[in-house]
């Protein structure tokens, strides 16, 4: 089953929106099987977006992401990268659809409340860098045949 990295960044701890965020996913069916909260240090912002090194935006991305605590998931499930993107809203929340997380509940881009990864290969580089394998949890919801079709 397809895993993906979701994090909800400094600004969804700060504004109290960690349960949310999460619940909105948690609702569509996606299974959480690795949650924690933490501070990112520099060195781990910059391997977690190292994709965008050299951008102008780079260092203030990286400096937001480590001001505060923020909350690093694992949701699984069908297409989750897809899901999860697709729920979270495009980049610029100016852009996003009433619906999304950052349709309803965010206004800037650099203030866009969470993070979800944009490809299976990616999600498991990042997933790697916040969580142990033996950190991910296996198990069955009694309400799996009810959100998705054996
Ligand atoms: P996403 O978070 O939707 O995957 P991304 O991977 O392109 O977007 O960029 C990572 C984060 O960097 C994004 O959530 C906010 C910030 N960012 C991206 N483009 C930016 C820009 N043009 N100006 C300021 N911040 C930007
Ligand atoms: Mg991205």
């Amino acid at each position: 089953m397809e895993r993906t990295l979701v994090l909800v960044k400094p600004d969804g701890v700060q504004r109290g929106l960690i349960g949310q965020i999460l619940g909105r996913l948690e609702a569509r069916g996606l299974k959480i099987v690795a949650l924690r909260a933490l501070q990112m240090d520099q060195a781990l912002a910059r391997r977690h977006y190292s994709v965008h090194e050299g951008k102008p935006f780079f260092q203030g991305l990286v400096d937001f992401i480590t001001s505060g605590p923020l909350v690093a998931a694992v949701f699984e499930g069908p297409n989750a990268v897809e899901v999860v993107r697709n729920t979270m809203g495009p980049t610029d929340p100016a852009k996003a659809a009433p619906g999304t997380v950052r349709g309803d509940l965010a206004l800037t881009i650099g203030r866009n409340l969470i993070h979800g990864s944009d490809s299976p290969d990616n999600a498991a580089k990042e997933i790697a860098l916040f969580f142990a394998e033996g950190e991910i949890l296996s198990y069955q919801r009694a309400t799996e045949g009810w959100i998705i079709e054996p």
